[in-house]
């Protein structure tokens, strides 16, 4: 019999990679939405007739319960959250209720009503933010930096105590930031290619960010989305750092975006103090030896490309535009 699985965040980045991999992998797929005043099913546009949605909302225990009774499934994935770190700090308490509280729903509806479930939880190298050590492990101790790092600190906590008080298979995926042409335009990987396109097709004149100095060790949300599955396939439940292992700053980012195109960056990026952080996460690098070693896995796509299918892709969005236009 097909495994069920049920991903909340589906209509998200990550949740619609999850979705494409679990399908081929043989799974009856439900994804958790919740009510908008106009559906934003882009991503998953292309597997919506594969797919079942259930309809709930992070921060309403009795949608989730139901969830879990309706669907009965193998295994969760909680992908769902308020995911963008200055909305954190404009949003605070939405944030701690979504990221922090909503994981903690998940885990006591499964305690409650299928033990058996496997779960994961879609932690983050936000956790990390000052960093402790470099490159960070499992085992660097956690300074966050945001209301959305400390929210994502409470819920990575949670899962490890009702992994070791209930027994439940429960996993910590530490992300690092991770990124693909279905990203939100407000990351600033998204951003910049955004941007270059608009600038190359004559939309915009310039490209206005923040502290280009910040670094990041960016991988492609694909290869991602493999390492949560893998987590769950695991006799035993863990916590593993998912990164490539690499860093390179904002600038850098730029500097490849926009020669993808024939453009100098210096000529368009203007530096805006309106997109600084109240605090800043200045230079992130993850160690995945453990999940290179205990999960086999492994990363496809380099940084390089990345920013190319990234670049490529808005590029041809806004040429078929014009040609529609
Ligand atoms: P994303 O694109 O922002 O997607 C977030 C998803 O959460 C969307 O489907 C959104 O639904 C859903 N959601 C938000 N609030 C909800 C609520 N109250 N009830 C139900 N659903 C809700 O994020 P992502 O990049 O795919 O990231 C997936 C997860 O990984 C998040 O938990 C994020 O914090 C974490 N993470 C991401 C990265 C990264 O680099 N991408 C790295 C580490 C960890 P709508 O479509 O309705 O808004
Ligand atoms: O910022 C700097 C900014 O918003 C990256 C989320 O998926 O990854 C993501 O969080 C860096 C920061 O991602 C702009 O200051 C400069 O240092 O793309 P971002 P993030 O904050 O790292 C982690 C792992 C998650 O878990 C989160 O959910 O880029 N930066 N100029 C800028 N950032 C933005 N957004 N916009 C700018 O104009």
């Amino acid at each position: 019999m097909a495994k069920r699985a049920l991903v909340t965040g589906v209509s998200g980045q990550d949740g619609s990679y999850l979705a494409e991999l679990l399908l081929d992998e043989g799974y009856e797929v439900y994804g958790f939405v919740r009510r908008l005043s106009l559906e934003n099913y882009d991503r998953i546009e292309h597997i919506l007739d594969k797919i079942t949605l259930v309809e709930g909302d992070l921060l309403d225990e009795y949608s989730i319960m139901d969830a879990v009774s309706s669907v009965n499934p193998d295994e969760i994935y909680n992908l769902a959250a308020q995911s963008f770190v200055p909305t954190s700090f404009a949003q605070p308490m939405l944030t701690a209720h979504y990221d922090g509280l909503g994981p903690l729903r998940w885990l006591e509806a499964i305690r409650r009503l299928k033990p058996d479930t496997r779960f994961y939880q879609a932690s983050t190298s936000e956790m990390f933010g000052k960093v402790r050590e470099v490159p960070q492990r499992e085992t660097t101790p956690f300074y966050p930096r945001s209301p959305y790092g400390v929210a994502k600190v409470y819920a990575y906590f949670i899962t490890v105590n009702y992994r070791e008080s209930y027994g439940l298979h429960a996993s910590n995926g530490i992300l690092f930031n991770h990124e693909s042409p279905r990203r939100g335009l407000m990351f600033v990987s998204r951003k910049i290619t955004d941007g270059v396109a608009r600038i190359k097709h004559g939309l915009d004149t310039e490209l206005r960010l923040g502290n280009l100095e910040a670094k990041r060790d960016w991988g492609f949300a694909g290869d991602s989305a493999k390492a949560m599955w893998l987590m769950l396939q695991q006799d035993e439940p863990d916590d593993y750092v998912i990164a490539m292992g690499h860093e390179h700053s904002v600038r850098e980012f730029c500097e490849i975006a926009f020669s993808r195109v024939g453009l100098d960056y210096n000529d368009y990026v203007v530096v805006d103090p309106a997109f600084y952080r109240p605090a800043e996460v200045e230079r992130l690098l993850g160690d995945p030896t453990k999940a290179r070693e205990k999960l086999g896995w492994e990363d496809k796509v380099s940084f390089e490309d990345m920013v190319a299918m990234m670049v490529d892709a808005d590029m041809e969005r806004y040429r078929k535009a014009a040609r529609n236009a």
